[in-house]
């Protein structure tokens, strides 16, 4: 039976009478992104229609899940909010802190013991607020989420940019940062920009060695990092109906390195399948019910440039398998294209571990298809020449595929079997093999491919593939390897050549599971103390931001980041995931992998107090001794990538005012408005010339900061000489308001008060 089945009857019954009634006031036929808009508005039933990509609407989300890294600073958050329990259901998942090292049950067991202060705090405080507890080794956020807690038709968030894989299961599920989390936990609504539509028509079949890894492969390549920003992807078309249930999990996983706000599919036969196989029917039933409404209509998906903002078309039949990066999960070249291109670019030809498994890649499909090309490596006698690993996405997962004797085979060609949880995917990894910051290339079948994110060294070049290319290319240890057409010598100096890859959708005699690692709160937790140690390195209780104010006189510029600038440049994981839940001390990674665009250095800014350079933390901190406000001036799609709202809390705690750049990516612009700053972009980009390392900034109108209106900002240069340029933001009133009260938080609490 499905966990909260009573809150998704509710959800499918109000469902048809609000469908009926958007249709009537859009007046016309509805994508099913517009269904699940308009039938989850805060308000109810709907009665008028919203201009897309224009107005910020607040809806109800049906459902809330949080993973332990995000969790620590939205649960600290909410602890203020003055709230006895969640208003929605919520639930906790533990994977991001286990570090891989020497495989599953002894880097289980470390993890537990180097973060049992984190799990014991966010198990205690879940128990307190009625919030499911998924225990570390239960699994990854969003494949438990999939398997349980994911509905068709059901609108979710997550404080994780990848919550929407749940999209594979025909809902919209939407990455947002913690504060956002904490207005839906706290029983207030969650505002959201109605999102603009793409449509993308999946046509002809998968075959051979491509796979769902490679519609979103191609997809990123199509729209690049940015082309999905402020809109949903919905996919439909005979093409998407073949796909698996846990493939469309895939391709909208990673809709998130497209900076789309979320993905779907409509429901469909293969999502029903995967309901009932993860022992849902109950779910599955209800929604066979109201089937027509939890698809897009059949007029939308005949004419689809009639409703979508814009269609692409994808033929499965011809799309080949695809590697995307270095560096970037956009950068996509068909396999056998890549050997020209790496020997081009200097990317080291040799692959030295081939990674499989996280969110995005973990189905019992994927790992039958990878397993199907590992077992012919034993069997045609080939050694694996790059070292191997596999995270599998979840203790249910990974109890059936050993069950199965999937695990076997990997294990029969020394793959070593991680934990349950993220491992390599968010730089918890411990890596051996190559010391200090040599070249060298990794493939694996996770989402992200940004600089130092699996190792921390700059210069391993990754690369994203489906799990089955990702098994071959590590067997064969080259990155120009083709398997459809090259061969390969085995240990007798036979030529030989790979078949292509065979997978199972579903295991054949179920799922299973012995302990899934779920923790259910209790009912009434009131009497539930929380501490947190005062001298905690990794816990700090958080003190309210003071709000900025209306004047910002003689700021200086922090630093003027060149480039791509992802979170994970402004706040990096792998090893700081540690300090998730003290602010201070997290913030001693601000900014430290941005590169200043004077002298094209990371974490060596000028300090105008001093003429010295010195790390962006401690130039900040010297700032703000010095009670001087600062900026902090980027390109585009800054805030690319995770939903960490660290990134927008450091800068503040720092003393950072603004931050002023060419584009945002949706989650981190929300991020920085929520905690009272000024996120604002270029009105003519090219101003990001102007700006000069030693600049004297003022804002020169921030007295009338109001909905629509221009910011302009005087930028005073050394020499005496001023640029004044204008900014745009996209701040609403309520938006000003939580900048007027120092941050959305601080509203809350007057408001609980
Ligand atoms: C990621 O994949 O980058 C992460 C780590 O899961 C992040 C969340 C985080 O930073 O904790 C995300 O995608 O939002
Ligand atoms: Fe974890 Fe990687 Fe998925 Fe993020 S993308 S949730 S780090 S597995």
């Amino acid at each position: 039976m499905a966990f909260d089945i009573d809150m998704i009857k509710k959800v499918y019954s109000q469902m048809v009478e609000r469908v009926d009634k958007a249709r009537e006031i859009v007046g016309k036929p509805l994508t099913l992104s517009e269904k699940i808009l308009y039938s989850h508005l805060w308000d109810g039933t709907p009665d008028k229609a919203f201009t897309r990509g224009k107005d910020y609407v607040d809806f109800a989300p049906d459902r809330i899940a949080l993973q332990d890294a995000t969790a620590q600073m939205a649960l600290l958050q909410f602890m203020q909010a003055g709230k006895e329990k969640v208003a929605v259901p919520t639930t906790v998942h533990c994977d991001h802190l286990i570090l891989a090292k020497q495989g599953a049950e002894k880097d289980l067991k470390r993890a537990n013991d180097v973060s049992s202060e984190v799990f014991d705090f966010l198990g205690s405080v879940s128990n307190k607020f009625g919030i499911g507890f998924w225990k570390p080794g239960s699994g990854i956020i969003h494949q438990v989420v999939l398997e349980n807690y994911a509905f068709p038709g059901g609108m979710m968030i997550g404080t994780d940019s990848h919550t929407v894989n749940a999209g594979g299961l025909g809902m919209l599920a939407i990455g947002v940062g913690g504060a956002d989390a904490v207005d839906v936990m706290a029983g207030m609504a969650w505002e959201l920009k109605f999102p603009k539509l793409i449509g993308i028509k999946l046509t002809g079949k998968l075959n051979g060695w491509t796979s769902a890894k490679d519609v979103i492969l191609k997809v990123a390549g199509i729209l690049t990092v940015k082309g999905g920003t402020d809109a949903i992807i919905e996919y439909f078309g005979s093409g998407a109906k073949a796909l698996s249930c846990t493939g469309k999990g895939t391709i909208c996983n990673m809709g998130a390195e497209i900076g789309a706000t979320t993905s779907t599919f409509g429901y469909d036969d293969s999502i029903e399948r995967y309901l009932r196989a993860t022992d849902r029917a109950d779910i599955a039933d209800a929604a066979n019910e109201i089937a027509a409404y939890l698809t897009g209509d059949d007029e939308v998906y005949a004419n689809p440039e009639l409703y979508f903002d814009q269609v692409i078309e994808i033929d499965l039949d011809t799309l080949r398998p695809h590697l995307n990066g270095p560096f970037t999960p956009d950068l996509a070249t068909p396999v056998g294209e890549l050997g020209a291109k790496a020997k081009a670019n200097g990317w080291p030809i040799k692959v030295d571990w081939g990674l499989i498994g996280s969110c995005t890649n973990s189905s019992y499909e994927d790992l039958t298809r990878a397993a199907s090309i590992a077992k012919q490596a034993v069997d045609k006698k080939i050694k694996a020449k790059a070292d191997f690993g596999i995270n599998p996405g979840s203790e249910q997962i990974r109890y059936t595929a050993e069950r199965d004797g999937i695990l076997k085979i990997f294990e029969d060609l020394n793959a070593t079997i991680f934990t349950n949880a993220c491992g390599p995917c968010i730089g918890q990894w411990d890596r051996s093999d190559v010391k200090g910051d040599e070249k060298n290339t990794i493939v694996h079948s996770f989402n992200r491919n940004f600089s130092k994110r699996a190792d921390g060294n700059p210069n391993t070049h990754a690369f994203v593939g489906s799990p089955e290319m990702v098994t071959a290319i590590a067997i064969s240890g080259r990155l120009d390897f083709d398997p459809m057409n090259d061969t390969l010598l085995n240990e007798d100096g036979e030529e030989v050549k790979l078949d292509e890859p065979i997978g199972i959708e579903l295991p054949p005699n179920g799922f299973e599971v012995k302990d899934a690692g779920f923790v259910e709160p209790v009912a009434d937790g009131s009497s539930i103390n929380i501490s947190v140690n005062p001298t905690s390195e990794r816990l700090q209780l958080l003190t309210p931001f003071e709000p900025i104010g209306n004047k910002i006189e003689g700021a200086k510029l922090l630093i003027k980041a060149f480039g791509k600038c992802t979170t994970d440049h402004i706040s990096m994981a792998g090893p700081w995931l540690r300090f998730r839940g003290h602010l201070d001390n997290i913030s001693n990674n601000c900014l430290i992998g941005a590169v200043n665009a004077f002298g094209k250095k990371t974490n060596f800014v000028k300090n105008q107090l001093t003429g010295e350079f010195g790390g962006v933390p401690d130039v900040a901190r010297a700032y703000k001794s010095a009670g001087i406000k600062t900026i902090v001036v980027g390109d585009h799609n800054y805030g690319e990538g995770s939903s960490r709202e660290h990134a927008a809390m450091e800068p503040r705690h720092l003393g950072v005012v603004a931050v002023l750049v060419k584009s945002f990516a949706r989650i981190h612009e929300t991020n920085l408005k929520k905690q009272g700053m000024l996120g604002l972009t270029f009105a003519d980009e090219s101003d990001y010339d102007l700006i000069q390392e030693d600049d004297t900034i003022n804002f020169l109108d921030l007295n009338e900061f109001a909905p629509g209106k221009q910011l302009t900002i005087e930028f005073v240069h050394t020499d005496g000489s001023k640029d004044i340029i204008k900014t745009n933001h996209t701040y609403n009133q309520s938006q000003i308001e939580w900048y007027n009260k120092g941050s959305a938080l601080n509203l809350i609490k007057r408001q609980s008060a």
